[in-house]
């Protein structure tokens, strides 16, 4: 209590030193407020995101109005018209020509240095809030599960679009998912697919740096003698660096995914999937 006591009469005695040194004439919050605000940076700059992009974009309605919702953060927006949409079209479609471009064209922008995270968040909340919605309406009164599929993003990582977008494509073909989240340790993976049993286990990785849990996965399950297919996803992986460790199989597209898990439960071997995705779960 004393030891607490003292510390808040140092932060006191610091902030009281500090507000003599305050000149709030001399702050521009105008400035400041502009480097805070990307919408209003955005308008301070003269830049006209939606131009850049417009090439890029759907012209169609109703991919339109959904990929502009996500690319400008409306989660609003974007889930009610995602909605609309579900009404008339099935979740691949509204993925692949509305929610898909509109995450395509905000992570252009910021690869290209025009956007910042804070953009990148509002977008992927946005897509994540269709996303949600769609994966809970396809699964309801899907009783009959065909089989376990264990799903999570790389230990340290925490992008995990892609994996929802997978797990929406398993839970409409009726698949029951064990979805462990993002940022998933080695051994946690391990541990839920010798609980769950599954006929595959799946991990996503957008980071080089986060990737190399992949084959530290594989070669424990190895050891326990687990020898399910590993479908390994997301933007920082590639067939070359999957075929490096065993049970590894690549996956380039999130709608390959019931595919996967349908071979699976046929008893193709890993080696097999490997060998022939091209032909049982094209891309
Ligand atoms: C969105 C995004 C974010 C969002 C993530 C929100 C979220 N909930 O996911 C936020 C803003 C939080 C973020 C944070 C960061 N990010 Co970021 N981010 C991106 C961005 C712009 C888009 C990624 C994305 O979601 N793509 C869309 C999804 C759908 O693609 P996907 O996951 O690859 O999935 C597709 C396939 O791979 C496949 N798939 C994926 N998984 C699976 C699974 C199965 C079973 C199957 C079948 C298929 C499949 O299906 C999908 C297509 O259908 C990329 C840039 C880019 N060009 O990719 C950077 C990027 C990934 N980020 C990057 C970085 C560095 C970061 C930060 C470290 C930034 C920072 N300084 O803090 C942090 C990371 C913190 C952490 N520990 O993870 C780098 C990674 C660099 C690298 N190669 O290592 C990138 C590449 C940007 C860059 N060019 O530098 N980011």
């Amino acid at each position: 209590m004393e030891g607490r006591e003292i510390g808040w009469a140092m932060v006191e005695g610091i902030i009281a030193g500090l507000k003599p040194s305050v000149k709030e004439e001399a702050i521009d919050f105008d400035k400041i407020f502009v480097r805070y605000n990307v919408l209003e940076e955005e308008k301070k700059l003269g830049l006209k995101p939606e131009e850049l992009v417009k090439d890029i974009m759907p012209k169609d309605e109703p991919w339109k109005t959904i990929a502009y919702a996500v690319f400008k953060g409306d989660a609003k927006t974007a889930l009610e018209e995602t909605k609309k949409a579900l009404e008339k079209f099935p979740p691949k479609e509204i993925v692949d020509k509305g929610l898909a471009p509109g995450m395509h064209a905000v992570s252009k922008l910021y690869d290209d240095g025009i956007y910042y995270l804070p953009q990148v968040m509002l977008s992927a909340d946005a897509m994540s809030a269709a996303v949600q919605f769609i994966e809970q309406k396809v699964g309801a009164g899907k009783v009959e599960k065909k089989g376990k599929v264990v799903m999570h993003v790389a230990e340290g990582d925490i992008h995990d679009l892609g994996k929802n977008l997978a797990k929406v494509f398993l839970v409409a073909d009726g698949w029951e998912v064990i979805d462990l989240g993002r940022d998933v340790p080695v051994d946690e993976v391990v541990k839920a697919v010798e609980k769950h049993k599954p006929v595959m286990v799946t991990g996503t990785a957008l980071m080089t740096t986060t990737m190399t849990a992949f084959p530290k996965i594989a070669k424990k399950l190895i050891e326990k003698g687990i020898k399910i297919p590993f479908i390994c996803g997301g933007g920082a992986v590639n067939e070359d660096f999957v075929n490096t460790f065993e049970l590894g199989v690549i996956a380039k597209k999130a709608h390959q995914a019931p595919k996967f898990a349908e071979a699976a439960k046929k008893g193709i071997s890993w080696s097999d999937l490997r060998a022939k995705w091209h032909e049982i779960a094209p891309a």
